[in-house]
């Protein structure tokens, strides 16, 4: 749905409003009729804000939202491609898969796919992802970089960087990456990513980055991750806004692609590895089957973490688990 700067102005003026506003006051200051007031708030409610219509009072926003709703993320949202399109969903599949369909049929870079619920949201190697309604942030980006396939952990990479950074700037928690794909605050999991993509044998035709991060819910609801998982309100110890969390990652996912764009790799990788949980620390990588152990040196720049083993022979690894040892080296 397109919004017009009446839309724009009504939402501006029922959210300024203490209380309810009257349809007469709103149609004047916008200079529009009062039909077309009520035809700007059908439209929003549509959109999924939640505005109290009473025949003497007027209008009033019920709550504000925080739903991850585009005309709220948009508010404000400062960066030229990444999210100018976003498509909301209450309730779908995965994010991911809506992202690919969307993709295939030629959607536009930087185009995001938002939803409160996920029926089969997904981690890496099918495995679930676990995100009650209204709680998280649940989304995924299209990108089509001209790049070999082998590149695009970077952007795996770049998102990680971008979700610990707008968290710190949101709210001032220092999250670190668990290589690959992990986001952690302290010993728990907080948010995860999944990037796939479809590629020929030497170009990308588009990759989806998905992200899961968990912001005002308690993890202790489900068995299965109540020991391993946190949240940023279990951590601050309050709630925090989904949306413009949501604005400041969409940001930094920007400012990192076009870091990937223009050829500076290292720079995104250099600033990672000083994000990174798992760094100078001895691991143990299940990879495909294999267990490997050694310190986590570093990580190049596709991603690869390098493994300095046992025997001092340094190891390239593409993809895997990662469990840390008890001692630090
Ligand atoms: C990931 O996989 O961590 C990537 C998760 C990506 C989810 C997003 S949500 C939006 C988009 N749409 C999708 O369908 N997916 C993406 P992996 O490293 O494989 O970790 C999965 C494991 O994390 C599970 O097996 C659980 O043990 C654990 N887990 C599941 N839900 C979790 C949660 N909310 N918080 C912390 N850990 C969780």
């Amino acid at each position: 749905m397109s919004f017009t700067n009446n839309t724009k102005e009504v939402l501006r003026l029922l959210k300024d409003a203490e209380g309810y506003i009257s349809g007469e006051r709103v149609a004047r200051g916008l200079n529009i009729s009062r039909a077309a007031v009520w035809k700007q708030v059908c439209k929003l409610r549509k959109e999924g804000f939640c505005i109290d219509a009473q025949p003497r009072l007027g209008y009033r926003m019920v709550i504000p939202p925080d739903k991850l709703i585009p005309m709220e993320i948009k508010d404000g949202l400062k960066t030229s491609f990444v999210g100018q399109e976003i498509f909301y969903y209450p309730k779908t599949e995965s994010t991911n898969l809506i992202a690919k369909n969307m993709a295939m049929d030629g959607s536009k870079e930087g185009t995001v796919v938002t939803a409160e619920e996920q029926t089969k949201g997904r981690g890496r190697l099918d495995r679930n992802w676990l995100s009650p309604a209204y709680k998280n942030i649940l989304m995924s980006i299209i990108f089509r970089p001209e790049v070999q396939p082998s590149q695009v952990f970077s952007l795996t990479m770049l998102t990680s960087l971008a979700v610990v950074k707008a968290i710190k700037t949101i709210t001032t928690l220092n999250a670190l990456i668990k290589w690959p794909n992990d986001i952690y605050i302290g010993s728990k999991k907080i948010g995860g990513i999944l990037t796939e993509f479809s590629a020929e044998q030497d170009r990308v035709n588009f990759v989806i980055v998905g992200v899961g991060l968990n912001v005002n819910f308690d993890p202790s609801i489900y068995t299965e991750i109540k020991d391993t998982a946190t949240s940023l309100s279990k951590a601050l110890g309050k709630e925090i806004s989904r949306v413009e969390l949501l604005r400041s990652i969409l940001e930094e996912i920007e400012k990192g692609y076009n870091l990937f764009k223009e050829g500076r790799v290292t720079q995104i990788r250099n600033e990672w590895d000083t994000h990174s949980l798992i760094a100078g620390k001895i691991v143990r990588i299940t990879s495909f089957g294999i267990t490997e152990e050694g310190v986590a040196e570093s990580v190049d720049e596709d991603g690869c973490l390098i493994l300095l083993d046992y025997k001092g022979k340094r190891k390239r690894i593409f993809s895997g688990d990662v469990s840390l040892k008890m001692m630090a080296s």
